[in-house]
């Protein structure tokens, strides 16, 4: 098999940093984002907090009222998704730009998975060998996390590894605000000491099982190499196979590009069930303008047209229509207005909703 290099980038407390960054009264304090804690009587969880809060042992997905118990001189805020949105994006974008040419995979807002060795050329046209292609993929990895605090104002953490289960954990092992590389050489004895719950897909249950099978309360990855595939095939099915492998650093799972938007949709429901053909065609060439602008930033080709139109009485019924996607363009005006004019004809009740697809 190829050999890869593959990098995660994922930035460091995120909401709790962009937080910060926002209201410089906060630095230095444990700054807590999620639920209202009402003077610890709210409901509600924890989205993220600080590394200054984590040392107060909160961390996300707490309920909210025992972070404030952990720590009530904490700042505690409510989630601007808006905002990190907004900063995602950018950091985005400033990966595209420094690993421009790479296989970039956006997991959530604040991570990506990145794969250098299907293009080679950004870290081998210097230097030709693989040892010096790893101290490139380092290098890279430096310039990232200096643009990202230069422009964003925050941290990331970087892992760098041999698949993405590899550079997962190093990433884990890095943060915050480091980069970790685990050559392949290395790969056995990183892993070894950690504990299998870092192993992503191992979660509480098969953690039990596995304490269970070693007759011991802290399993290392060293000592899941002991069990044999059969032994977690019986433990775990076919997932078995795949803990067995991850055991010796093996994963097989690609980096996907994330522009793989394979449909842009909307929809819009009337205040008042309709059948006036100007207020249906009025509403459905809005929605066909914002489409079409999507259509238009998603710079993918597409094929087909979907209208939806749901009745009176809630029955909902879709018409397709694939065109030459050379044609799209062209078409996607007629043939949508073509499809929801069929269904005014051959449909007598009222109109709830209307709506338009493409796929790819
Ligand atoms: P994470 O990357 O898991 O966490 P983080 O960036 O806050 O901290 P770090 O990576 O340094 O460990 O998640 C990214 C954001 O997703 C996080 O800032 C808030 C949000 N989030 C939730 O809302 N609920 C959750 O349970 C988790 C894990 C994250
Ligand atoms: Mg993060």
């Amino acid at each position: 098999m190829q050999e890869r290099i593959i990098m995660l980038l994922d930035m460091d407390a995120f909401f709790a940093e962009i937080e910060e960054r926002e209201s410089p009264q906060f630095q230095g304090k444990p700054v807590v984002v999620g639920a209202d804690p009402q003077e610890g009587k709210g409901r509600g969880v924890v989205s993220t907090c600080n590394y200054k809060a984590r040392k107060f042992g909160i961390h996300s997905a707490m309920p909210i009222s025992q972070a404030y118990h952990l720590c009530p001189q904490a700042v505690f805020l409510p989630v601007n998704m808006a905002l990190y949105s907004r900063v995602s994006e950018r950091v985005m974008k400033i990966i595209q730009k420094v690993c421009k040419g790479c296989l970039v995979e956006q997991v959530f807002l604040d991570e990506a998975y990145i794969d250098f060795v299907l293009f080679p050329t950004i870290v081998k046209n210097k230097t030709k060998e693989k040892e010096n292609a790893w101290r490139g993929a380092e290098m890279l990895a430096k310039k990232l996390t200096m643009d990202i605090l230069e422009q964003e104002k925050l941290t990331c953490s970087i892992g760098i590894g041999s698949n993405k289960m590899v550079a997962k954990i190093a990433c884990q092992a890095a943060k915050p605000n480091g980069i970790k590389v685990v050559e392949p050489k290395d790969t056995i004895s990183f892993l070894s000491p950690l504990h299998i719950r870092e192993i992503p897909g191992i979660g509480p249950k098969a953690d039990i099982k596995l304490q269970d099978f070693f007759k011991t309360n802290a399993v290392s990855i060293e000592k899941l190499r002991e069990a044999s595939k059969q032994d977690l095939i019986s433990l775990f099915g076919v997932i078995g196979n795949s803990i067995y492998e991850k055991a010796r650093g093996r994963d097989t799972v690609l980096v996907t590009p994330e522009h793989e938007i394979k449909s842009i949709g909307k929809e819009h429901t009337f205040f008042k069930d309709t059948r006036d053909p100007e207020e249906l065609l009025a509403v459905f060439e809005d929605l066909l303008c914002e489409v079409q602008d999507e259509i238009h930033k998603s710079k993918l080709q597409f094929r087909t047209i979907t209208v939806v139109c749901r009745f009176q009485g809630f029955t909902t019924y879709t018409k397709s229509k694939t065109v030459d996607k050379n044609l799209f363009t062209e078409l996607f005006f007629k043939e949508a207005k073509k499809l929801l004019l069929r269904f005014v004809v051959e449909q007598l009740k009222p109109v709830r909703l209307i709506g338009v697809r493409v796929k790819v």
